[in-house]
């Protein structure tokens, strides 16, 4: 999987993917993240990437030029992204699904701003996408870049160790993750649930299935609607009182 950034901030984004799985992944060149450096595409003597807004108004908007010829350049010299994918307050929420869709791309590219904005060109001529992580206002978009990084890079078969552990993750089916618990079983006064020491399996699956649907139902009962249900977790969405939600 390959990922270009393109940003004034590149040790920013390197530094958020030296540690953990992702970092791993890169190292075994699994995962290929080059950051580039907005300024290496200026022309002028002092790297100026910024410029007054046409119209006038507070602050500095992102020139078009060095987006440009850094575009330019990935395409030469790594080909063509899949997807060029700005990260903006105003774009489509970014969710699981969407991770899902980015990974099967193989080659995507994230542009960052930083300031009031980038020139509207760049993303006529380039993004494909626009993606928001969020309702809030950063400082810039390279936090939102390493988060797509990050969930994008754990669905590249071979990053996560385990791949029945990216099922079981939450989401994995649409549901909450159920609770977890190591030794001791038993520590502050606090007992770990007798189900997961009986060594009954099968029990423990249902246990399972059954602490996720609840947390779900309570937390997050927006997603029933488009989790699958199997016709036993129907059984105990009603047995909860719960009617079972509609099927899309
Ligand atoms: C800021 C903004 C505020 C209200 C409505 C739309 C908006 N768009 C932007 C914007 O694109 N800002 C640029 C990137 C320049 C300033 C810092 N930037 C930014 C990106 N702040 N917050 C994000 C972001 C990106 C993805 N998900 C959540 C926040």
């Amino acid at each position: 999987m390959k990922f270009d950034v393109v940003t004034i901030f590149p040790e920013m984004v390197d530094a958020g993917l030296t540690e953990g799985v992702v970092g791993r992944a890169r190292e075994r060149g699994v995962v290929d993240v080059v950051a580039h450096d907005l300024r290496d595409y200026t022309t002028d003597r002092h790297r100026v990437v910024d410029d007054v807004p046409f119209g006038g108004g507070p602050g500095m908007v992102m020139k078009p030029e060095p987006f440009f010829a850094a575009m330019e350049a990935i395409i030469a010299g790594r080909g063509r992204p899949q997807a060029v994918v700005l990260l903006s307050p105003a774009g489509r929420r970014f969710t699981q699904a969407e991770a899902a869709r980015f990974a099967a791309l193989g080659h995507i590219a994230l542009l960052c701003g930083r300031y009031e904005g980038i020139d509207e060109r760049v993303r006529e001529r380039w993004a494909t996408d626009e993606v928001s992580i969020g309702d809030y206002v950063l400082s810039g978009g390279e936090l939102p870049a390493l988060v797509v990084i990050d969930a994008v890079s754990r669905l590249v078969p071979g990053v996560v160790g385990d791949e029945q552990s990216v099922e079981a993750d939450s989401f994995g089916r649409g549901l909450l993750d159920c609770p977890h618990y190591t030794r001791p079983a038993e520590y502050a006064g606090l007992r770990v649930p007798e189900v997961l020491t009986s060594g009954h399996h099968g029990e423990i699956r249902r246990w399972r299935r059954q602490q996720a649907l609840r947390r779900t139902l309570d937390r997050r009962p927006d997603l029933l609607v488009t989790a699958a249900l199997d016709g036993e977790e129907r059984g105990w969405l009603r047995e909860w009182d719960i009617g079972v939600p509609p099927t899309e």
